[in-house]
């Protein structure tokens, strides 16, 4: 293992970004990652458009939160404009057609937790995107985009019994809101907190989203095979690593982040990647030098991460692209796609 921001070694890394969907998101009040309830569906199909081709293709708009932070995977894809990574897009549950070319595992939308098993086939789930993972080329890095996944994500990581709390789009987190509805979701999956905590794959089928499950699959299938693996984002990924270290993979884990997740009073993202053995990295593309009203709106607090931002950060840092580049790339496509 080296230095590097990202997990990698001399071969080029594989990006892939795994999106999908969970009603959860609907419930009112939980996410920011679309500018209103009816656009939620369709930003998973457009963050993978985005990233894939630069502009919204069947999705109806970029997505932007309803205060209008756009969505961290204009970010992820200005650095693969200027890094030039493989992109591997894996379909965990979309709801709303996209463009992106993708890998099925055999996903569908995930259903709200407060149903007794919101993701009922995450077991062929985990084991088709364990073989994907196994297959792909060069190291891993794995991203996400999937709305109310911060929530899912802290279901997870409570029926695995594991103490770390969770992020979220919203620049005001709302954690009493989270705790209710996985309390609710306890109750109807007939669970306690930690009870299962030596079944990882039937904690996301009770209480976690698809995404989490193909996440999950792609690196035990990565590790397998010996590749260097880094989780891009958040807290939703350190639920992905506290999946895949309850499923007894000790392999070298590395979490690249950003900032705004580093900076979330709400959550402490440094003791949860000690706690579960993973490798931190964090980076600030500092879009406070800039005078810009958009990207302004991650400074205080909003979006913070997604869409594999934190790890496509890392990348670029490690192939030595200065953040003014990353920023001006970024700028250039919020003016294309958004406007000036
Ligand atoms: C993904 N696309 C986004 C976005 N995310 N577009 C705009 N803003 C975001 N934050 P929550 O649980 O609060 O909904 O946060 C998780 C979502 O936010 C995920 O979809 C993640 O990728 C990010």
């Amino acid at each position: 293992m080296t230095d590097s921001p990202v997990a990698t070694d001399s071969t080029d890394p594989t990006f892939a970004l795994v999106v999908g969907t969970t009603e959860t998101a609907a419930i009112d009040g939980i996410s920011a990652a679309g500018a209103n309830p009816a656009l939620l569906d369709h930003t998973p199909s457009a963050d993978a458009e985005l990233v894939a081709y630069g502009t919204p293709v069947y999705a109806p708009t970029v997505p932007v939160s309803p205060g209008g932070c756009p969505t961290p995977a204009l970010v992820t894809r200005a650095v693969r404009e200027l890094v030039g990574f493989d992109l591997l897009v894996v379909d965990g549950g979309l709801s709303a057609p996209s463009a992106a070319p993708t890998v099925e595992v055999g996903a569908t939308p995930g259903s709200d937790i407060r149903e007794p098993t919101p993701v009922p086939d995450a077991a062929e789930i985990v084991d088709r995107a364990r073989r994907v993972g196994r297959a792909a080329d060069g190291p891993l890095v794995v991203g996400e985009s999937v709305p109310g996944g911060t929530t899912t994500a802290l279901g997870v990581l409570t029926a695995l019994g594991e103490p770390f709390g969770v992020s979220s789009s919203l620049p005001t987190n709302p954690l009493e809101l989270k705790r209710r509805v996985v309390e609710e979701a306890l109750t109807a999956s007939d669970l306690d907190a930690g009870s299962l905590a030596g079944s990882p794959v039937e904690a996301v089928a009770r209480m976690g989203d698809p995404v989490l499950a193909t996440v999950m699959g792609l690196v035990v299938g990565a590790a397998a095979r010996d590749a260097p693996v880094t989780l891009a984002g958040g807290t939703q990924m350190v639920a992905a690593a506290a999946l895949v270290r309850h499923a007894g993979v000790d392999h070298p884990l590395t979490l690249a982040t950003t900032s705004f997740v580093d900076g979330d009073d709400s959550v402490d993202v440094r003791a949860a990647a000690e706690a579960l053995d993973c490798r931190l990295s964090v980076t600030d593309p500092g879009f406070d030098r800039l005078d810009h009203a958009g990207l302004a709106h991650y400074s205080d607090g909003v979006g913070k991460e997604g869409a594999g931002m934190g790890g496509a950060l890392a990348l670029a840092r490690t192939a030595g692209v200065e953040m003014a580049s990353v920023r001006d790339r970024v700028v250039a496509r919020y003016e294309r796609e958004i406007g000036p």
